[in-house]
């Protein structure tokens, strides 16, 4: 069965849900890792007023017994204490919309001069219930040493110069989660925090990038058979599939058209001495492609990078229309954030980690962890002979 994750709920709602199927039984879950995931997604300096009333945490409703998944579907729910959507006076209709955000499109969409409905689902509030199912799947990755790693890169002229490895992890996960807005490069920090206060001043908002890590994937996820069981395609679609989110790159990304195939493409190289690796031994000097060649990893680190675009709800309001006399007025305001972009990077961590997890069941199938754990031994011990046989 395949990995799949639908979710339900709108930001001033009574809860967000995340339906996850396709998850073998006998999964121990590891909850307070997947309560810390959504407590890091509520953080980072640049946040507004709704997360010092929210405190988000799983609630599992099926699919789940004492901690273990049963194999059947689970539910997860994610209750918001800032619940109004009956109340006409706490959630009034908006009808002047807001440039970048869903409010015009899903007026013209569903037909209809109040941008409410579409504004209450489109909100990044969502990424709650995905960045759950996120970390709920990453607990299946880690029985298999695969580490999902995100960071902020940085923002405007700010970006981080750090190199991340996997034998320097340890280190750089300790700076970002020193670091108020989730980047391990102390200077970065500090200018990306001035640019969030600039920003704030000035009534305005910033985006910026924020990147993933895979390490320990194993080679043989994805296939290029078909255009849509590509591995960077479903990854592509999980990141622009978070809110604002702009761009996706996997491995150099746009700075392959800069250069020459030879200045691209990873060398491979054979080292019978690391067939214990994800790699099975087939190293490269390089990692342009990001891990993934011909839509399948190759063993090397995954590499993503996502651009989120500035939070479309400015204070200054931008130039606008009101919906209901066609009149130009400024945009609503509603209480929003500055600047999202180290929670966003919490939620492309996590939702990596969703579509590697269902990447890796595709490939290694089986109703229960044991049956999961005996596809990808018997894998691992051919991979290894390819060589010589
Ligand atoms: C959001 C608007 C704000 C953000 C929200 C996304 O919510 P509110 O209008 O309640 O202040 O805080 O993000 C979250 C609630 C969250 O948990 O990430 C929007 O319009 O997208």
């Amino acid at each position: 069965m395949t990995l799949t994750c639908k979710t339900a709920g709108e930001s001033h709602g009574p809860c967000g849900i995340a339906l996850v199927e396709g998850l073998p039984a006998g999964l121990t879950l590891d909850i307070a890792f997947i309560n810390t995931e959504l407590q890091r997604r509520q953080g980072g300096y640049g946040r507004g007023g709704r997360q010092a009333i929210e405190s988000d945490q799983v609630e599992f409703l099926a699919g789940v017994r004492r901690g273990v998944t049963t194999g059947a579907p689970l539910v997860v729910q994610i209750i918001n204490k800032d619940s109004r959507l009956d109340d006409l006076e706490a959630t009034p209709p908006i009808h002047r919309p807001r440039p970048g955000h869903a409010d015009l499109a899903g007026a013209l969409k569903w037909l209809t001069n109040d941008c409410r409905n579409t504004l209450e689902r489109a909100s990044a509030r969502e990424t709650a219930a995905r960045t759950a199912a996120g970390a709920i799947a990453r607990c299946l990755l880690r029985e298999f040493d695969i580490e999902v790693f995100g960071f902020v890169r940085g923002m405007l002229d700010a970006y981080a110069p750090t190199e991340v490895t996997r034998e320097g992890l340890d280190q750089v996960r300790d700076e970002r989660d020193d670091s108020a807005v989730y980047c391990p490069d102390d200077a970065t920090c500090k200018a990306i925090i001035e640019h969030i206060r600039t920003a704030k001043k000035e009534k305005d908002t910033v985006g910026g990038f924020c990147e993933t890590y895979v390490f320990g994937c194993p080679s043989g996820l994805g296939s290029c058979v078909q255009w849509n069981e590509k591995l960077d395609s479903k990854l592509a679609g999980a990141v622009m599939g978070i809110q604002a989110f702009k761009s996706v790159e996997i491995g150099l990304g746009q700075e392959c058209g800069k250069r020459k195939g030879s200045q691209v493409h990873d060398p491979i190289m054979y080292d019978a001495n690391a067939t214990d690796q994800s790699h099975f031994g087939f190293t490269r000097p390089t990692n342009h492609a990001g891990g993934i060649e011909g839509g399948m990893s190759n063993g090397m680190p995954i590499v993503v990078r996502g651009t989120m675009k500035p939070i479309s709800t400015l204070l200054q309001g931008m130039d606008s229309v009101d919906l209901q006399t066609g009149k130009a007025e400024r945009s609503d305001y509603e209480r929003s954030d500055v600047c999202a972009l180290p929670a966003a990077s919490v939620v492309m961590e996590n939702v990596v980690g969703f579509e590697i997890a269902a990447a890796f069941l595709e490939t290694f199938s089986g109703a229960t962890m044991e049956m999961v754990r005996a596809s990808y031994d018997a894998y691992a011990a051919a991979v290894r002979n390819i060589i010589s046989s």
